[in-house]
């Protein structure tokens, strides 16, 4: 074999080792992308139902899927982080505080309709939350 063939068969293995690597970053994106969207913080007692949204460098989940029609309660969960997260306005219903730095506000929202989305967002609009109601 001379040194040609070699060169040809290492760069080969070397594109390989890359699409496969390439494939996997894309792989383990879309497993984050399915984590985002959300039910399973929400929650119905005694015929109001909780959405339970955690505070710490942004909103989590950033997306969460809720009924529409019930008396809806937020929990917003502060963990002890001190950012701007703890600076909430929700607009469409007039919220503007500063949060707690580690406990759970409750903000009642009334009963929402299906339609645009529910959103939260800091008061520099860096980070946001919404809520579908369907
Ligand atoms: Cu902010």
């Amino acid at each position: 074999m001379n040194k040609n063939a070699l060169l040809i068969i290492f760069l080969g293995f070397i594109i390989g080792l890359g699409i496969i690597f390439i494939g996997n970053l894309r792989w383990g994106n879309d497993v984050n992308n399915k984590k985002e969207e959300n039910t399973n913080n929400i929650e119905i007692k005694d015929g109001v139902q909780y959405i339970t949204i955690n505070v710490k460098g942004g909103y989590f989940p950033k997306i969460s899927n809720a009924k529409s029609g019930i008396p809806t309660k937020l929990i917003m969960k502060t963990n002890g982080y001190y950012d701007c997260s703890l600076s909430l306005v929700i607009k469409s219903i007039g919220y503007r505080k500063v949060l707690p730095t580690k406990g759970e506000e409750i903000i009642d929202i009334g009963t929402p309709l299906p339609g645009a989305p529910f959103l939260g967002v800091c008061s520099m609009g860096m980070y946001s939350f919404s809520v579908n109601f369907n």
